[in-house]
């Protein structure tokens, strides 16, 4: 158990609460737990300690009525309660859709000509914060310890300092904090910058992404001092004193391994290499998003097959592409070019018997996610920025058998801590991509082995249970001076 001292509850915030909440045919409302890595490991400590669990329930208020009431039936066994925080139709899209997804999702990725900076989504911004600090300062009792999740919330423990709260308030950003150059066009960056400084500790992905909150801090607020080395540093700002740490993100190691040695997943993963005799299988699993590079992959790819021409008929690039956010145009566009270019790729290389690039647009039971990373001989993991990427290392935690090679983008934040083990590759240079894509297909099983079990050794030592307990342990101020090579 975590030394967070006997009476603190942990009070987690997150746009979303860990539940999927849909309409079923009948038009009825189902309410399905979360199953994602953050529930995981977040549970046992909520078990443990007591705790609520704050978030919006994903519907807007017009659908209201008896959410509420499911929220309740639902969680009257679990081992935390929940606080939904109801949004309007218009405090969603100009919150969630606007300042959230239009400015500061593209703006934190250095997508800064897709940001439309919008006076009014900033004044959503603040007035859903305001919302969240409201229903955390009814639920919470003064010792409780705060902890609140990425870009949505970055003015929460503002918004609760106004309300007079003086509890311990901890922020992990689940996506990259970009260089000082982007960060200073964004309208509102004095707000939002001193409104991170109210949160008692700050967490980041990488380094990368701390040094360059730094270079903001520098830049931007005076009498910036930072003090320490290690894992956590102090910024010591005017009278605050906020600490600055770095905690990669990752999953549940262990029951990644063990489901991926299941009897079912098993089962599929050896019928899924009986369908490709004598060929390697090369994965791309990404989210549909701008981010993910996933047109620029395909491009990489094919650049690879005509430079390699013996890779034509011996390697199959199995793409998923999870659909997310298809209500806005530019996903919508984006689908629409993937679609174009692997029909493209398709038509230049296929022969009887071999298509190079199967593309699935849907999202797969977890079973077949598995079973397919264990399949794989190859991981093509190149996003063009990527707060860390949890598929790369669930693919290393599958690969039981210790085989398979992982290519990884240096711009995802997960190359800070695999660099060793993995292919790293410049996403945007097509020769080192497909240099890349050549270079795994002919390495021998030797090396393959030796990069693999170092991959698995640091993926099994910094899991999501590492995560929680060093984020919480810097929130109460415990020591974590180690070195950050996780
Ligand atoms: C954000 C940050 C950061 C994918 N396809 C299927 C499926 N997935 C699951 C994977 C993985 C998750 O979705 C994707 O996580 P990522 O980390 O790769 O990416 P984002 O969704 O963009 O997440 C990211 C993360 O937050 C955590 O801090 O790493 O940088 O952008 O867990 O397994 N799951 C199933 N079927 C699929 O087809 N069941």
């Amino acid at each position: 158990m975590l030394p967070l001292g006997p009476q603190k509850s942990l009070i987690v915030a997150s746009n979303r609460l860990p539940f999927v909440l849909e309409r079923d045919a009948s038009g009825e409302w189902r309410i399905e737990p979360g199953s994602g890595g953050l529930v995981t490991a977040l549970v046992p400590v909520l078990r443990d300690r007591g705790g609520i669990w704050i978030g919006w329930p994903g519907s807007v208020e017009s659908d209201e009525g008896d959410i509420e009431q499911i929220l309740e039936r639902a969680t009257r066994r679990s081992p935390y309660q929940v606080r939904p925080v109801p949004l309007t139709e218009e405090e969603r899209d100009n919150f969630y859709y606007g300042f959230s997804n239009e400015i500061i999702w593209p703006l934190f990725h250095d997508f800064q000509t897709l940001c439309t900076f919008d006076p009014e989504y900033w004044k959503a911004y603040e007035a859903v914060n305001r919302k969240f600090a409201r229903v955390i300062a009814a639920a919470s009792r003064p010792d409780d310890l705060i902890w609140v999740h990425d870009y949505h919330l970055m003015s929460v423990a503002c918004e609760l300092r106004c309300l007079g709260i003086s509890s311990r308030m901890g922020f992990f950003l689940h996506i990259p904090f970009p260089p000082v150059d982007l960060y200073v066009k964004l309208p509102w960056r004095l707000a939002i910058l001193s409104a991170l400084l109210d949160y008692d500790l700050i967490g980041f992905q990488a380094q990368r992404d701390r040094r360059n909150f730094i270079h903001c801090l520098r830049a931007l607020v005076k009498n910036v001092k930072i003090e320490g080395r290690g894992r956590v540093l102090t910024a010591l700002v005017g009278d605050r004193k906020v600490r600055l740490g770095v905690f990669p993100i990752s999953m549940d190691f262990q029951a990644f391994a063990r489901d991926a040695a299941s009897e079912d997943v098993t089962r599929r993963c050896q019928q899924l290499r009986a369908d490709l005799p004598d060929r390697q299988l090369i994965l791309g699993v990404d989210r549909l998003d701008y981010t993910k590079g996933i047109p620029d992959k395909l491009k990489e790819f094919r650049h690879a097959l005509i430079r390699f021409p013996e890779l034509r008929e011996r390697v199959t690039l199995v793409q998923v592409v999870v659909p997310s956010r298809e209500e806005i145009p530019e996903y919508y566009d984006l689908k629409t070019e993937i679609e174009q270019l692997v029909g493209r790729i398709n038509g230049e290389f296929t022969q009887p018997g071999w298509i190079p690039i199967q593309y699935v647009y849907r999202s797969w039971e977890r079973n077949e996610l598995l079973a397919y990373y264990r399949a794989a001989e190859i991981a093509l993991v190149t996003p063009l920025k990527d707060g860390m990427n949890l598929v790369a290392k669930e693919y290393c935690a599958c690969r039981i058998d210790e085989s398979g090679v992982l290519i990884l983008s240096e711009f995802a934040g997960a190359a800070s801590q695999l660099a060793e083990g993995a292919l790293l590759v410049n996403p945007y240079d097509v020769y080192r991509v497909s240099d890349a894509i050549y270079r795994a297909f002919t390495m021998s099983a030797e090396e393959r082995r030796s990069r693999m079990r170092k991959l698995r050794s640091t993926i099994a030592r910094y899991d999501i249970f590492w995560w929680v307990d060093a984020f919480l342990k810097a929130e109460v101020g415990l020591d974590t001076s180690e070195r950050v090579s996780g």
